[in-house]
């Protein structure tokens, strides 16, 4: 398949890197584009193996581009419809994500997951779930590891977890898992997906190439994810926190059963696990689906799902600071996700938001601030939109911070002895950190040196 082919990578973070690296152990040459001309390319260089040729197209995207390039790898930060992707479309050219890239060489069985809200948590439980089973396995894909860094590691008897944006299935064309899952639906990355129709149709492309002989795991609570049952080839199995289905993985009183139709297998209950909120409870009835269907025995999802703690930036508890409690929920990128946030919170709360714009609607984080929020401190290119609609929804102690760090320092002061300091920012860290990892990172830092 690409056997001679002149192959451009575009964008040269950490997916590009990753299928850039697994070119050249598979034996290929190839070139990265990246609209940053101060690229440290010998960074970049230095990670691919030796006899690797590696050449970089720099600074503005030329379209002349895809006349000397045969197929083009595309990164998930840039778009289907950027010009660097068009104008290989428009010539007929092939062009895959790292995702799909990384599928061609892999081997194994493939667990995908996808929604708005709770993937990475989902992942990781997953992970550690087929772990307790199975002797090679992989956790890779948005969560951070790209699926072309372990893709030829994989063997015939792997099992993978992988957490998939909607940006990487934008760009998946034979990618095939054997169980997928669309976890929950609600606004987000509206400036680039365009239309709600749009996002929700890309993330069921998860399950495009699938069959009736794999498995769709979806969120029978949320009617835009149950109503993919109807659009998907594969045999869908419904997840539910609030219905008694008969079929499917369900919340019996406090606990988890899985219903196959022919018998009820309890796994455990609420009360011996040591994740946080009801939203938790929805990724661990996806998790026992995902896993069941992958083929792990139900003592072991029994024992993984009691022994799996929250991961690190979601609603992740730092330290207690002069009998102020700090919580870094910098994962809460959008506002669906950030009102689980302010949801597990019980103590009054400030609360630090604002970010990247991604043209998100902030009315329902608002609403759901139920008394707890004490102070709003907001930054970043969203604050003033922000400010505007806590203010026409009877919220005034909003306060403006021109940094993250002054942003800390008026939450610290604002603190009393009894509050909680909660980093849910509603928005993506993009224009003032790399990513909200790195945002989370900067939180736990300064609370540190609050701590001193
Ligand atoms: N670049 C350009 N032109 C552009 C845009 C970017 O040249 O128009 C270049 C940048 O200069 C930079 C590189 O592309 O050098 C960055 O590529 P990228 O934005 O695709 O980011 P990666 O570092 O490759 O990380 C990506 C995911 N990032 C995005 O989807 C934006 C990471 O998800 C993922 O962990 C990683 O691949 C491994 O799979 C992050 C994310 O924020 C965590 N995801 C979104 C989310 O979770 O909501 C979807």
């Amino acid at each position: 398949m690409l056997e001679g082919k002149n192959i451009l990578i575009a964008g040269a973070g950490v997916s590009g890197v990753g299928a850039a690296k697994l070119l050249g152990r598979a034996g290929f040459d190839a070139a990265i584009y990246d609209g940053n001309e101060q690229l440290d390319t010998e960074a970049v260089v230095s990670q691919m193996p030796e006899n690797m040729h590696l050449t970089f197209e720099l600074g503005e995207y030329k379209d002349s581009l895809a006349d000397q390039y045969d197929m083009l790898i595309l990164s998930p930060g840039i778009s289907v419809n950027s010009s660097i992707a068009r104008s290989f479309y428009d010539r007929g050219k092939i062009v895959w994500g790292e995702i799909e890239l990384a599928s061609h060489f892999a081997k194994g069985k493939i667990a995908a997951i996808t929604g708005t809200n709770g993937k990475t948590t989902t992942t990781a439980l997953v992970g550690s779930i087929l772990k307790s089973w199975y002797d090679s396995v992989f956790v890779v894909g948005n969560i951070g590891i790209p699926f072309t860094s372990v893709a030829l590691d994989t063997r015939p008897d792997s099992v993978i977890a992988a957490e998939i944006s909607s940006f990487q299935l934008e760009t998946t064309v034979d990618f095939h898992p054997a169980v997928s899952a669309v976890l929950n639906l609600t606004p987000d990355h509206l400036d680039r997906h365009g239309t709600m129709e749009v996002y929700g149709e890309t993330k069921l492309s998860i399950s495009k190439k699938q069959t009736k002989d794999d498995v769709i795991v979806l969120n029978y609570d949320d009617p835009a994810t149950r109503a993919m049952a109807e659009r998907t080839p594969a045999t869908p199995v419904m997840f539910s926190r609030k219905e008694d289905l008969k079929e499917g993985i369900v919340l019996k009183g406090d606990t988890f059963v899985i219903r196959t139709g022919r018998e009820e297998i309890p796994v455990c209950s609420t009360k011996e696990i040591r994740l946080l909120g009801s939203h938790n409870h929805e990724n661990i009835l996806a998790a026992i689906g995902i896993s069941y269907y992958m083929g792990v025995p139900v003592e072991n999802i029994r024992e993984a799902v009691m022994e799996f703690r929250a991961v690190e930036h979601r609603i992740e508890y730092v330290d207690t600071v002069d009998g102020v409690d700090y919580y870094n929920d910098s994962k809460g990128t959008n506002p669906d996700a950030a009102i689980k946030g302010i949801q597990a919170m019980v103590k009054p709360t400030i609360l630090l938001g604002g970010g990247y714009d991604k043209k998100a609607e902030y009315d329902e984080w608002i609403e759901s601030f139920d008394g707890k929020v004490k102070y709003l401190i907001l930054m970043g290119a969203t604050a003033r939109a922000i400010g505007k609609t806590a203010v026409a929804h009877g919220f005034q102690n909003v306060i403006y911070a021109d940094t993250f760090e002054e942003a800390m320092e008026i939450a610290r002061e604002k603190a009393v002895p009894g509050d909680a300091v909660l980093l849910s920012p509603a928005c993506a860290s993009w224009g003032m950190f790399k990513n909200y990892e790195v945002r989370g990172q900067v939180f736990k830092e300064i609370v540190r040196r609050f701590k001193g």
